[in-house]
């Protein structure tokens, strides 16, 4: 291998305890209806970790049942937001108090940088529901001006039942951009983890119980997607669906809420997100984020930025600068505290990626680095760019979701907007320049969600996150990401008994 990657290493394969693997409803861990059973593979080795219980629709409807019971009649959406916001603060510290352990279970699942996990998603999704605790007591409506003698105001209510289907990219981040806001605004809700990543979720229930969250407002259904996801996303008693996942399906989500009781939709979708630098950049910082911006969890993150745009006065030295770096780039076990990227989550995406990288050179693109996989164990794969990329081949246009890089060149500041915007996604974007001018026409000319400015991947929980076009609609995070948990309902009445 040109590569200096290490592979999966066995002094790093920890085996951990796993604690919950049953449903979670109404405040209780169950086995499924049927029964039946699961397995979640650690994508390290291929192995088994455990089985998990598959839920199906009969476990759906006990789930709605139970949220339902808990929304009709419950205290939850009936506390005082403060006293909503004091619980989800205790389940904050208490996500704080086992950050390893949570850590420890998204590595094993989804071939997560065990590091990162422990000092950033865990500490994140903690902070996430500091965030919106401290949202809960402050959501209220406004008082209306009216254009006649009428009193009218309007009041913010929670949603109801709401439906949380998330992928397996960021078990935990993503998970908790729903659930925090949807804890705020009083909702009461069932979750479906991917199913190659389940066991996170199932301790995070766990914790909800033990901070106070009472029975029957959180609840999961591990199971797979035609079955369980299909059960919520049809189901006629639950009044949103949040779902963060693939396009193909997010159109499903959206057919099978208009065919049931055309129940609200968010979706954040896939991705074939631009970075665009500019001949003034600095390549050392351009060369770094363009590799973190392709490479961070594997390539495995909807706003990857998959294309690169490269000005061509400083293409040729940028090159070589991205080909040094790849070059250090160290790909082995998620456990090893020197390793920058673990292993594609499962057999699929792992195959889907190689065949991937298989087409890019049949369609003569070149090969700068990578193209295979790391070792003969798990499912890692090299960090992978190619150059001499064309717009309309498939490597241009298709979310890849894994380690690999499209990088072109361009002449102008209208030529890069044009072929930024060439394609059916719109979630990201970077742009790398000192020139104030040109960042600021090209941020206003990107269709997408979020445009990054000489960074990358700056999140914040303050700030509103989701698609443009194919990538989906609705906004998770920020402010944004509670009012799609709350209606608005309006009250009207007569002034001075005046005619209305
Ligand atoms: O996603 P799915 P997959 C993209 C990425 C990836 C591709 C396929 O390009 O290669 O999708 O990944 C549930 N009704 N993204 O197949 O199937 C499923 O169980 C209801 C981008 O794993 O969309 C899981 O919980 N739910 C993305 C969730 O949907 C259904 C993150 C996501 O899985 C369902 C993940 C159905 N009919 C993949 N079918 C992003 N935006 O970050 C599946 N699910």
């Amino acid at each position: 291998s040109d590569f200096n990657g290490t592979s999966a290493s066995d002094s790093f394969v920890k085996t951990p305890t796993i604690k919950f693997t049953q449903l979670f409803i109404n405040g209780e861990f169950l086995d499924s209806v049927s029964g039946k059973t699961f397995e979640t593979i650690d994508p390290r080795t291929g192995d088994v970790i455990t089985r998990v219980a598959e839920g199906d629709k009969e476990d759906v409807d006990l789930a709605v049942k139970a949220a339902r019971a808990a929304f009709d009649h419950g205290p939850w959406p009936r506390l005082p937001g403060a006293e909503r916001g004091r619980i989800m603060m205790k389940f904050a510290d208490l996500i704080d108090k086992h950050a390893e352990e949570l850590a420890i279970l998204d590595t094993v699942d989804a071939g997560k940088l065990f590091s990162v996990g422990k000092t950033m998603d865990i500490p994140q999704v903690a902070e996430m529901l500091r965030y919106y605790a401290g949202a809960a007591d402050k959501i209220h409506g406004e008082v209306l001006k009216m254009s006649r003698e009428l009193h009218g105001y309007t009041l913010l209510e929670p949603i109801g039942v709401v439906g949380l289907i998330v992928p397996w990219n960021f078990p935990s981040t993503l998970l908790f951009g729903k659930v925090s806001p949807a804890l705020a605004a009083g909702c009461t809700m069932v979750i479906k983890p991917a199913e190659q990543t389940p066991l996170s979720a199932l301790y995070y229930a766990h914790l909800a119980k033990l901070a106070g969250v009472p029975d029957g407002v959180l609840n999961v259904i591990t199971g797979f997607g035609k079955t369980a996801g299909a059960a919520i996303s049809y189901h006629m008693d639950i009044d949103k669906v949040s779902f963060t996942g693939s396009t193909e399906v997010g159109r499903e989500v959206m057919q099978a809420a208009a065919k049931s009781n055309l129940k609200t939709v968010s979706l954040e979708l896939g991705g074939k997100s631009p970075l665009v630098i500019f001949d003034d950049a600095d390549i050392n910082m351009a060369a770094d984020l363009a590799l973190l911006g392709i490479l961070y969890n594997k390539g495995e993150i909807c706003v990857a930025s998959s294309r690169v745009y490269v000005q061509e006065g400083i293409y040729d030295e940028f090159v070589k600068k991205l080909q040094e770096k790849a070059k250090d780039w160290v790909v082995g076990d998620p456990f090893d505290p020197n390793v920058r990227q673990g292993p594609q989550v499962d057999k699929k995406q792992f195959e889907r990626i190689l065949s991937y990288i298989e087409h890019g050179k049949k369609e003569g693109a070149t090969l700068l680095t990578g193209g295979k996989p790391v070792g003969n164990k798990g499912y890692y794969i090299e960090p992978t760019i190619f150059t001499d990329v064309k717009d309309d081949m498939l490597i241009a246009q298709d979310e890849i979701f894994g380690p690999v890089m499209a990088l072109m060149k361009f002449k102008t500041i209208e030529e890069a907007i044009q072929r930024a915007n060439n394609t059916k996604y719109g979630l990201a974007a970077g742009i790398i320049t000192k020139d104030l001018n040109v960042a600021n026409t090209v941020s206003r000319s990107i269709r997408a969600g979020i445009i990054w400015i000489n960074c990358y991947f700056a999140f914040d929980r303050d700030c509103p996150y989701g698609g443009y076009k194919m990538s989906g609609f609705g906004r998770d995070f920020g402010m944004q990401g509670l009012y799609h948990y709350l209606h608005t309902k309006s009250v009207v009445t007569p002034l001075f008994n005046s005619p209305w």
